[in-house]
């Protein structure tokens, strides 16, 4: 995605009106669904799209919790840090913890101090205290033989929600690492912060170092260095079928320097400079390479990996001969992803954990290549990086990152897929129901990016609405019914720290207080529509006009027929939909007030399921501003 000022669009007026007009139109709406022919369905349809923005990766599903644990990014200082007790705290770059974390946080203890002190840090904006056991581990440097008293605890309350002693005995030449677990009650919320506590008396006049401290409440699957449980479980409600990633603006970097490198991303975290991201915080990197395809191997989601192509968001494009460099970067990531043991990257790649190969089937070629300047030396970039993949994994499915022909080759290879990004308001999703009516079937689509991001009236979305929701859904009906070329869609962005976003709406987003995690409206429609599909695209027979109810049915292999709704109005509307033979199954029905959203703990838009029979027929009573899937049998 681009910053939201840059982004300009075509809102057709066409269609308000004809919305409006509509709106008045209160008839019945008679569908009669088709049990023979249709087009198969791509079974990728609904993914997701992930890249770390508003602290979506590091305070956000990726697992750990405290913030600037290396000292990461342009400007890390003491962000985060505080001194505990009479102690002086200072980033001390002459004491690296490993060539790529290059300070640690020196904590002096001046003379005729007592007692125990040392330094917090209050995560991103507060540490979420759970009743639950956490992992935590630091790296310590200086003489030190004595209990070190690890703490969470309430920052303003001072309510200590864990309390937790180990014995360290560290060396004063080098580094030690050192890890524990402890169990921890609850917290109302966010004003947390977690403490490392030693012996003053021990210290007195001199100091410790400190480096990569890292706690971890539960991960998903287990995993270490893995995604946070409570986070990824939520998410995988969804059941989102790929995993578009790791960007977004954020593969593209500032400058060539500062782009996303695979290779800075694996091995232990310690060996992971971490960068200045492209939404102007610290990426640490924890959430690498590996973990993103843990994460899809965990989730049962298609990898699709982006791979850096040239363009980056300072205006630096590199392309012609100088590209080359970077191509061959390209094969060895691939070879790392791909390869067998007995290559040099697969050889790495098993060290670093994994001996099989990952299963990656999809590569897209850069992001949204027809801006930032990319367009005119895109096709050149395309077409260099294409050969090379191709020449040696002809397996692989390369996606091109815009639909815009006059930036891809006049020939685009058989198989490649072309990837369109929609940053729009409700009304003019509406007017693209039928985008992909008309589109050329000759190479298959990847929708990558859309959120309807701004109100009919131009403001701003902060927290998605019922009304844009809809829009997204009727947009998502008019995929589902061109899903012979429509193969993924995904939502972008996926995930925000409520407090830390730069860009909104989210699908979902939390806090660092207890029960946080919230789903947008756009959160249940792609819930609503991930989870109910069809194998096949059924034919649908009607004298009703679309708009502004939209529908499309499908049918599952298991004979389950499924009718997707939506109402883009301020009217009820009451559908009948015939299906021969079908008896009975749910409805699942999402529907608020035009502009209700739902909030950090005020969630009021969900799906409400209920039981359905009839003979063949089956009536739905669609409120305004409504999503329905009827899925019968
Ligand atoms: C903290 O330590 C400094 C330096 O030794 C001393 O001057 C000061 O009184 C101490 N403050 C407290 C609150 O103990
Ligand atoms: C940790 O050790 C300190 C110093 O010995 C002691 O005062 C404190 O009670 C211990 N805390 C726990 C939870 O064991
Ligand atoms: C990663 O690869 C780039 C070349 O693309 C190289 O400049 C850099 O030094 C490598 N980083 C590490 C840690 O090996
Ligand atoms: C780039 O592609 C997007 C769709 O992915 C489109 O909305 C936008 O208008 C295009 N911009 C340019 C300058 O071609
Ligand atoms: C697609 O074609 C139909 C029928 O010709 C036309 O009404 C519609 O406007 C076209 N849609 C787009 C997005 O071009
Ligand atoms: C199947 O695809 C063709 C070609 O795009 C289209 O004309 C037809 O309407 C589709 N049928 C269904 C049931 O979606
Ligand atoms: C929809 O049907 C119900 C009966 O099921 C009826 O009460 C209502 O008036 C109808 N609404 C519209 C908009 O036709
Ligand atoms: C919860 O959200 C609803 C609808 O968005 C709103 O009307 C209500 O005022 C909110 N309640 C609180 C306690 O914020
Ligand atoms: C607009 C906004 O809130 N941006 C914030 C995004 O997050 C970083 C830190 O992660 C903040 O520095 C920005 O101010």
């Amino acid at each position: 995605m681009r910053s939201r000022l840059s982004t300009t669009m075509h809102i057709p007026v066409l269609s308000t009106l004809a919305v409006a007009w509509l709106v008045g139109q209160a008839s019945a709406i008679d569908l009669t669904v088709s049990k023979t022919g249709g087009n198969s369905s791509s079974s990728l349809l609904y993914g997701i799209m992930f890249e770390d923005i508003n602290n979506s990766g590091d305070g956000g599903i990726h697992g750990q919790v405290l913030r600037n644990s290396g000292f990461q990014g342009t400007s890390p200082g003491l962000t985060a840090y505080a001194a505990v007790g009479n102690v002086s705290i200072a980033q001390d770059n002459s004491n690296p913890v490993s060539s790529a974390i290059t300070s640690s946080l020196k904590v002096t203890v001046p003379s005729g101090a007592t007692g125990f002190v040392g330094f917090a840090n209050t995560g991103y904006n507060g540490v979420p205290v759970l009743a639950t056991t956490y992992k935590n581990s630091f790296y310590i440097k200086g003489a030190y033989s004595g209990t070190v008293n690890l703490r969470l605890v309430g920052t303003s309350s001072g309510i200590v929600y864990a309390d937790h002693n180990i014995t360290v005995k560290s060396s004063a030449d080098k580094f030690t690492s050192h890890e524990t677990s402890f169990k921890s009650t609850q917290s109302t919320d966010a004003n947390n912060e977690w403490q490392l506590r030693f012996d003053a008396s021990k210290v007195v006049g001199k100091s410790l170092n400190f480096g990569l401290v890292q706690l971890f409440p539960p991960t998903y699957k287990s995993r270490p260095n893995g995604l946070r449980n409570d986070v990824a479980s939520f998410l995988a409600e969804i059941k989102p079928s790929f995993l578009r990633f790791p960007g977004g603006n954020n593969l593209e970097g500032a400058s060539p320097s500062n782009r996303w490198k695979w290779n800075e991303t694996i091995g232990a975290v310690v060996d992971r400079p971490g960068r200045q991201g492209d939404w102007t915080y610290a990426n640490t990197d924890a959430l690498g390479l590996d973990e993103y395809l843990y994460w899809c191997e965990d989730m049962e989601m298609e990898p699709v990996l982006a791979v850096w192509a040239g363009l980056s968001l300072g205006g630096g494009i590199v392309s012609g001969s100088a590209l080359g460099p970077y191509i061959e970067d390209i094969l060895n990531e691939l070879e790392y992803v791909l390869g067998s043991t007995a290559t040099i990257y697969g050889a790495l790649r098993a060290k670093n954990g994994r001996a099989e190969p990952w299963p990656v089937k999809y590569i897209e070629v850069g992001n949204e290549d027809n801006i930032s300047g990319g367009c005119s030396t895109y096709a050149s970039r395309f077409t260099a990086i294409y050969d090379a993949i191709h020449a040696q994994y002809p397996e692989l499915t390369i996606i091109a990152s815009t639909t815009s022909s006059s930036c891809l080759p006049s020939t685009l290879p058989a198989g490649v897929i072309t990837d369109i990004h929609h940053y729009l308001s409700p009304d003019a999703f509406v007017a693209l129901f039928d985008e992909f009516d008309n589109w050329s079937r000759d190479h298959p689509i990847l929708v990558g990016e859309y959120a309807s991001t701004k109100g009919n009236d131009g403001s701003t979305t902060y927290w998605s609405y019922m009304q844009g929701s809809c829009a997204e859904a009727v947009y998502m009906i008019g995929l589902e019914r061109n899903s012979d070329i429509i193969k993924m869609a995904s939502f972008a962005p996926l995930l925000e720290h409520f407090d830390m976003a730069e860009w909104s709406p989210d699908l979902f987003g939390l806090d660092s207080s207890p029960d946080s995690i919230t789903g947008s409206t756009s959160f249940y429609v792609q819930q609503l529509f991930s989870t109910n599909r069809g194998t096949t695209i059924l034919a649908v027979t009607t004298s009703a006009q679309f708009g502004p109810v939209y529908w499309v049915a499908s049918v599952s292999d298991k004979k389950v027929y499924y009718v997707k709704l939506a109402n883009y109005g301020a009217a009820a509307q009451n559908v009948t939909v015939s299906i021969a033979g079908a008896s009975q199954g749910t409805l699942q029905l999402l529907s608020g007030g035009e502009h209700v959203s739902n909030y950090p703990h005020n969630v009021s838009i969900t799906p409400v399921t209920s039981h359905v029979s009839g003979k063949g027929s089956f009536a739905v009573n669609l409120p305004a501003w409504a999503v329905a899937v009827l899925a019968v049998s």
